[in-house]
């Protein structure tokens, strides 16, 4: 410091010397920071547009990149600008404009779609008549709004599901809720069938209409065998006596034939029995009774001995699976009781005196043909013979 040579004093100023005090640091109070100014006006889903200014406080002794974003941007709202790039010749306030969005492209945006898909998890690839298997279902993302979920199985009448609407909302949409798919049990031989679960979707979340839902096929597993069931042993061969003799057996159809069966019995040789009934018809509702049919020898006068007779019985029906079946022959042993011989019987007494006797003559079984009787006297001098047909 330094008295100014103006000064009127006299008391010895004037010529002091100058005075040095050091030290001092001059305090900057302009600090670096970025300006953003108040939203002027308001934006809409029609395009109206607000705006703001952004600078920064301070001159930066550089370029320097202001990057704007918004929790918002790519859904609801456009600025004008990502970025600001600000030089130290202009940092001052920049306008940026701020453009509302519609709604509709934010919802085609294909991520929001993706994300709300109907989870099918578990569901059988095979399930056997009268068995049943579950599955889950629930949504792959927050709907919303409620989505109620109608569950189909196809062909109707061969499976079902239940329960057939799931309903999911805000709260329950992660939780899994489990479906019975049951297949139906009937008693016909009808092969495996294809079925087919649908799901069908009513919401009003735009997302899940728009959804395609899964299609899941399964194969219902056929369990019956058709066949004619007999009884007893088919290859045994048993007795029939003539005199009486029977035997029976029973026949069934081990599954529910879609037509009439009818097995038309016959015997070979033919004559040695009879069969009750002739024709046998299992229907829809007999199939699975014991039916019974009865095998009687037919009791002849010949002399026929033992014969081996076999059962047949020709099947017939509407139901192409039971009219490529066969039943099975059986045989069985026609015991005869007839045995081949005469009966003589005398009648009077011969004497020299002219009297004479007559022997009459029959067989004891029936002959296949004409039986010659010889009669031959043992002692031709004392008796002669006169035939008769008596
Ligand atoms: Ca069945
Ligand atoms: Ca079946
Ligand atoms: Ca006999
Ligand atoms: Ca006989």
């Amino acid at each position: 410091m330094s008295v100014d040579p103006a000064s009127a004093d006299t008391t010895g100023y004037k010529n002091l010397q100058p005075a040095v005090i050091s030290g001092f640091t001059n305090t900057d109070n302009d600090s670096a920071g970025v300006t953003v100014t108040a939203v002027q006006g308001g934006i809409s889903e029609n395009g109206n547009q607000a705006v703001f200014s952004v600078g920064l406080r301070t001159e930066p002794a550089s370029d320097v990149t202001v990057t704007l974003a918004s929790a918002q941007l790519n859904s609801e709202i456009a600025l004008s600008a990502a970025a600001l790039t600000v030089t130290p010749s202009s940092y001052g306030l920049r306008q940026v404009t701020v453009t509302g969005l519609p709604d509709q492209p934010v919802r085609l945006i294909n991520t929001d779609r993706d994300s709300a898909q109907l989870i099918v998890a578990g569901a059988p690839g095979e399930i056997a008549e009268g068995d049943s298997g579950s599955f889950t279902v629930n949504l792959s993302s927050r709907p919303s709004a409620e989505v109620r979920v109608q569950i189909t199985a196809a062909p109707a009448g061969k499976s079902s599901v239940s329960p057939g609407l799931l309903i999911f909302n805000p709260e329950n949409w992660q939780g899994e809720q489990t479906v019975l798919l049951s297949a139906a049990d009937n008693a016909v031989q009808d092969g495996n069938t294809a079925g087919t679960l649908s799901f069908t979707l009513t919401t009003a979340d735009i997302n899940y209409q728009e959804t395609s839902p899964p299609v899941h096929n399964y194969t219902v597993l056929d369990n019956e065998t058709a066949s004619i069931a007999v009884s007893g042993d088919a290859g045994s061969v048993p007795d029939i006596r003539e005199d009486g003799g029977s035997a029976e057996f029973t026949v069934g159809l081990t599954t529910q034939p879609t037509a009439p069966v009818s097995i038309t019995f016959s015997t070979s040789p033919a004559g040695k029995f009879t069969v009750t009934p002739a024709v046998l018809t299992l229907n829809q509702l007999n199939y699975n009774a014991l039916n019974t049919v009865t095998v009687t020898a037919v009791d002849n006068e010949a002399a026929d001995g033992d014969v081996r007779v076999t059962l047949s019985g020709a099947v017939t029906s509407a139901d192409a699976v039971y009219a490529s079946k066969v039943f099975a022959a059986r045989t069985y042993n026609r015991a005869d009781n007839d045995v081949a011989g005469f009966t003589l019987t005398r009648t009077g007494a011969i004497s020299e005196a002219g009297d004479s006797a007559s022997v009459s003559v029959r067989l004891n079984s029936q002959p296949s043909s004409d039986v010659r009787v010889n009669a031959v006297l043992s002692n031709t001098a004392e008796a002669a013979i006169v035939p008769s047909t008596d």
